[in-house]
């Protein structure tokens, strides 16, 4: 009986199948629409997604079949996957409003109350008040402000001390709490004036929610491809709620506490700016844009800062975290970024950021790290709010379009050795300037969803890296392996866990104190 069963669901399947085909075929698919993966009901493309690489590496290899632009279902959603910058510019910034949507999808809904952030939100007018808001107040506090160069640097102050510590005891380190931890202090100031010490539980806390919600939310797990999956149990959607609900506590705290002693005339930190930019929308009655009509809910607030919060620190720790690793795999480079750094800034003073201009090495460096490792490769899924094409392909309304930066960012044709790790590539031939070499590169997005922390996030890879490399040289301990260059997928793309020796250079054996 149960193979009889079997044999029909198959012959089901197949029938299916072909008739599928055949109807792309005589609706005349023609140039008309992207190469498509072979696709079954339900379960659409899975099939040809199995394999040992990770969804970017997969969908770049793709391409040899189908060409750079090609479609597939996932589950009973289409998605057209653009590996070429050519077409990905088109949707980004040509028709940026058309593909300004985001999908729906059940663990960003977890995370962001239905959609009510930035980052996962869909297009709408309230999501665009809210980045606007959110856009002032991070240009209020973050760029060219001397105070944020004060905070970086006061972290970067104490990292260092950490680092100087353990070396005086010969102790090889996980460099990624202490990144993190500096990071977060970062963000922590910038958006509740406040920081962690080493050890604090609240610090120790959100380590362990935010590694849960990294390796959980939005990486195409099954239950956001097939939502009713939600009815049986699921162990990486408990974790992930339980993470959020620890995470929400944290927040609601922070946002209760800022509530309390709330002020009109000081601001101190991004809360502020956002609990003052509520305020004035709900008293500015004659205002189009009311509180009421765009839907700015404490929710919403609250989401909002946790997408700062999340995207400040998972994303800076991580480059910081891959250029590291690339730097004790390159030992020349890190030589070649501490002469710059003896040769402009020497040893009497810690870097500023008023050094960028006189350190292209360093820049360099940053840039092909970011290059070779991009945070998000398959950035977030974009949507088509209204019928509308890619190059030649029509596109149909409803449509996610996902982005292939690690296509774009690896792609034969424009990058010499895309797998070969060169800062050099980004220097003019006198090397002493910065270019961009190729068009194909964009490790902050582009368009009206453009990395809103672009600026901060070059601000703290400059200065944690120069700080550390005035005063260290890092390796892996003796008779250790070097890292894996390989990389976790998800929301953002991890780098392994594994020691580092830092040894203080000449001069620098012992801590001094300092500041920039
Ligand atoms: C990290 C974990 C967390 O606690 C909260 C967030 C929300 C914002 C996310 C962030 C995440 C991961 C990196 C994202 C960011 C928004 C923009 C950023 C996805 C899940 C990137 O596009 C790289």
């Amino acid at each position: 009986m149960a193979w009889f069963l079997f044999l029909c669901v198959f012959v089901a399947l197949a029938l299916a199948l072909l008739v599928q085909q055949l109807k792309l075929r005589m609706s005349g698919r023609g140039p008309q629409e992207p190469p498509h993966l072979p696709a079954l009901p339900l379960i659409g493309s899975l099939l040809s997604l199995q394999g040992p690489n990770p969804p970017h590496v997969l969908f770049k290899e793709l391409q040899e079949t189908y060409g750079p632009t090609y479609s597939l279902m996932m589950g009973s959603h289409r998605v057209i996957v653009v590996n070429h910058h050519v077409h990905a510019k088109e949707v980004l910034l040509k028709k940026g409003k058309t593909f300004a949507g985001r999908p729906r999808t059940v663990t960003t809904d977890v995370l962001t109350r239905d959609g009510k952030d930035i980052a996962f939100g869909d297009y709408s007018a309230t999501w665009r008040f809210h980045r606007k808001i959110v856009h002032g107040a991070l240009c209020m506090f973050g760029e060219g402000s001397a105070s944020i160069e004060k905070i970086i640097c006061a972290e970067a102050q104490s990292l260092c001390s950490v680092l100087s510590e353990a070396a005086s005891v010969g102790l090889a380190l996980d460099l990624s709490p202490e990144l993190t931890r500096a990071v977060t202090n970062v963000i922590c100031s910038l958006c509740f004036n406040s920081s962690y010490s080493r050890g604090d539980p609240e610090f120790e806390a959100m380590l362990s929610y935010s590694q849960g919600i990294v390796d959980t939310v939005a990486k195409d797990s099954l239950v956001d491809i097939f939502p009713w999956l939600q009815i049986f149990p699921n162990a990486d959607l408990r974790r992930l709620k339980q993470c959020v609900s620890i995470r929400d506590n944290l927040l609601q705290k922070k946002f209760d506490e800022h509530k309390a002693d709330y002020s009109d005339h000081v601001q101190r930190d991004l809360m502020d700016a956002l609990l003052r930019a509520k305020r004035s929308a709900e008293n500015n009655n004659t205002a189009e844009i009311s509180a009421e009509s765009v839907g700015l809910s404490d929710d919403h607030l609250l989401m909002t800062v946790g997408d700062i919060f999340g995207a400040g620190v998972e994303t800076t720790t991580t480059v910081l975290k891959w250029a590291v690793t690339y730097l004790i795999h390159h030992p020349q480079v890190q030589r070649r970024i501490q002469e710059e750094l003896d040769s402009k800034v020497g040893g009497d003073r810690s870097p500023r950021l008023s050094d960028r201009g006189s350190l292209p090495y360093l820049e360099a460096t940053i840039r092909e790290v970011l290059r070779i490792r991009p945070v998000a490769p398959l950035f977030i899924p974009h949507v088509a709010v209204s019928d509308t094409s890619i190059g030649d392909f029509s596109v149909r309304k409803g449509t996610r379009v996902i982005i292939n930066l690690w296509s774009l960012h690896h792609d034969e044709k424009e990058w010499k050795n895309p797998e070969l790790f060169d800062p050099g590539r980004f220097l003019d031939s006198e090397a002493t300037g910065l270019t961009i070499p190729s068009s194909s590169y964009l490790p902050f997005g582009a368009g009206i969803r453009v990395c809103l922390g672009e600026a901060l996030a070059k601000m703290e890879l400059f200065l944690f890296l120069s700080w550390i490399l005035q005063r260290f040289t890092l390796s892996v301990p003796p008779g250790h392996a070097l890292p894996s260059l390989e990389g976790k997928f998800g929301v953002v793309l991890q780098t392994p866990k594994y020691k580092v020796t830092a040894t203080p250079r000449p001069g620098w054996e012992r801590q001094r104190s300092q500041t920039c």
